[in-house]
């Protein structure tokens, strides 16, 4: 099976053969669709997939070239669709591809020259928004799949690539050759360097206050060393949080303040980390879903998955591991005591228990502070439905792998013609939930994509520069409609200002998204961020490039 282009795009695994042994009734026979779709990019663009489909025990393999074959009408028959991982990053659905999204991905390039005509590849197309009052602008590109990005000063950001494990660095506009910094990472599938955030802090009296950087990755001892032969024996390190101290030119003094188990499976890893308000460092980690590779889905047990915790809502399961939560942290790594008289742990006091904000998190790619109330807002990928948008008060628990969106995880057949579409099954406070002790409560989402998206990252825009109506909004963006999206929230800042077909909390379908839909065509945005001058910027995963959203 050819993996050109050396970057896998992606893969993804559904657990539900897992779940559906532990959960549901009178399951005799555990059907498994796990499809993983492998695309490399090359220098001409995506150039193959691999994509394995496993259903009902037998096992059919697909080789595809890539975006240029018409696998979407090839490879998805109509009655039967298919879950994937597109950017090696995100849960996507195939089927809700839309067809912007099949002349984007035919055009998607590696390393597109915008100023060079004779170059034989499509161009890229820029994105655009919605408002005619604003417009998109390019600020840099040749980056090799950004995840997520930071400013460390005005006009002076640092952005993280995949893959690559480097720490780029965009001044004025002008992408620095030489990266800051270049970490060996594990980088298979949803591993990589994943997060990144700035604070200026007091950490120490005497030396007054710095600039510090934080910095999420899968550590290894070289890149792309990902190598896991069983479910105890991995060769990446960890899921690590590393402090630097920035200088201005330089990333120095690396501690490390939080190592979190990574594998068997390479998929889950969350990765975003914000540095909240309070000064503490909040990281959303995936469940570590170890389904992700048909070995493991058919030679493991529920039991020996990553997935059979307590943190995944198994109250028999095992005990947490750092994984299927958002974690929040001192910067020396300290759990916040937001607990009882201020003395534990929100959830307990023994590690890592202590250091769970929030539990039942299947995986996520979003985490922002709202400027006026503080509050903590997440957003969450479901398998196949349900990707969610939650405000995450201390304790919260998600609710995965119990329920997803408004939907319950109980179903045998775990990709149904019918996916995304559980009609009256709709569940308000779910059974057989882990409360810690009653430490832990469960909430239902303030938004929910029945179908999911594929959403990605989430910000708030603090100014008013782009107009005072999107002043202190909520921005998203997703993966399948490539998509921006302007959320807007109610006065007392505890919900979302949604009203229509919307009042509901659920977009049943695209259709319903229309009115909150911002921009699109970013190439996969996987960061967005309000910069210093108080516009959006937007990085793209696929295209490579950083945009930023600036009034007319
Ligand atoms: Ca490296
Ligand atoms: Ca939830
Ligand atoms: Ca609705």
């Amino acid at each position: 099976m050819a993996i050109s282009g050396g970057f896998i795009i992606g893969a993804i695994s559904n657990k539900k053969c897992l779940v559906d042994k532990k959960i549901a009734d009178n399951v005799t026979l555990c059907n498994i669709i796990s499809i993983t779709l492998i695309a490399g990019i090359g220098i001409i663009g995506f150039t193959s997939i691999l994509m394995l489909i496993s259903a009902n025990t037998s096992e059919v393999f697909f080789e595809l070239s890539a975006f240029e074959s018409n696998y979407l009408t090839s490879y998805t028959a109509p009655d039967r669709e298919t879950t994937l991982i597109g950017t090696g990053l995100i849960d996507v659905r195939l089927n809700f591809i839309n067809e912007d999204r099949k002349a984007y991905a035919q055009t998607a390039n590696e390393s597109v020259d915008h100023t060079d005509s004779n170059l034989n590849v499509p161009q890229i197309p820029m994105p655009n928004v919605t408002d005619p009052n604003l417009k998109v602008e390019l600020v840099a590109s040749d980056l090799k799949y950004p995840t997520t990005m930071a400013f460390v000063g005005k006009d002076d950001l640092l952005v993280l690539e995949k893959n690559n494990g480097t720490i780029k660095r965009i001044v004025n506009g002008n992408l620095l050759d030489e990266p800051i910094l270049d970490l060996n990472v594990a980088n298979k599938i949803e591993r990589g360097l994943l997060g990144i955030d700035v604070a200026r802090q007091t950490l120490d009296n005497a030396t007054g206050e710095k600039t510090y950087v934080y910095v999420y990755y899968t550590q290894a001892i070289k890149d792309g060393d990902d190598m896991c032969s069983t479910f105890t024996l991995c060769n990446p390190l960890g899921n690590r949080i590393y402090r630097f101290e920035w200088t201005g030119n330089e990333l120095i003094n690396p501690n490390l303040i939080l190592d979190l188990p990574v594998g068997p499976g390479a998929d889950h890893n969350g990765g975003v980390i914000k540095v909240g308000p309070d000064g503490n460092i909040y990281a959303l980690v995936g469940d570590g879903d170890s389904c992700w590779e048909d070995k493991y889905c058919s030679t493991s047990t529920y039991e020996d998955s990553v997935v059979n915790a307590e943190s995944s809502n198994v109250p028999t399961g095992n005990p947490p591991d750092g994984r299927g939560g958002i974690l929040s942290i001192s910067p020396f790594g300290e759990p916040m005591l937001g607990g009882e008289n201020k003395t534990t742990g929100i959830l307990a006091d023994h590690s890592p228990l202590n250091k769970y904000f929030a539990y039942g998190v299947r995986n996520g790619f979003g985490l922002a502070f709202d400027p006026i109330s503080n509050k903590l807002w997440d957003s969450e990928n479901g398998p196949g439905y349900g990707d969610e948008i939650n405000i995450v008060e201390p304790g919260f628990n998600s609710g995965w792998l119990r329920v997803m969106g408004w939907w319950p995880v109980e179903n045998a057949q775990p990709l149904p013609p019918e996916r995304g579409y559980f009609g009256s099954k709709m569940v308000t406070i779910p059974n057989n939930l882990e409360t810690f002790a009653d430490k832990g409560r469960y909430s239902s989402p303030e938004f929910a994509w029945n179908m999911s998206v594929g959403v990605t990252a989430l910000e708030f825009l603090k100014n008013d520069t782009l107009g005072s109506q999107y002043q202190n909004d909520l921005f998203a963006a997703d993966y399948n409609n490539d998509y921006l999206y302007n959320f807007k929230l109610n006065e007392d800042r505890n919900r979302l200002d949604l009203d229509g077909v919307l009042a509901d909390k659920v977009a049943n379908n695209n259709a319903e998204l229309d009115d909150l839909v911002f921009g699109q065509g970013f190439g996969i945005a996987t960061d967005i961020r309000e910069g210093p001058d108080g516009y959006l910027y937007v990085l793209s995963h696929i295209h490579g490039n950083l945009y930023r959203i600036v009034p007319k």
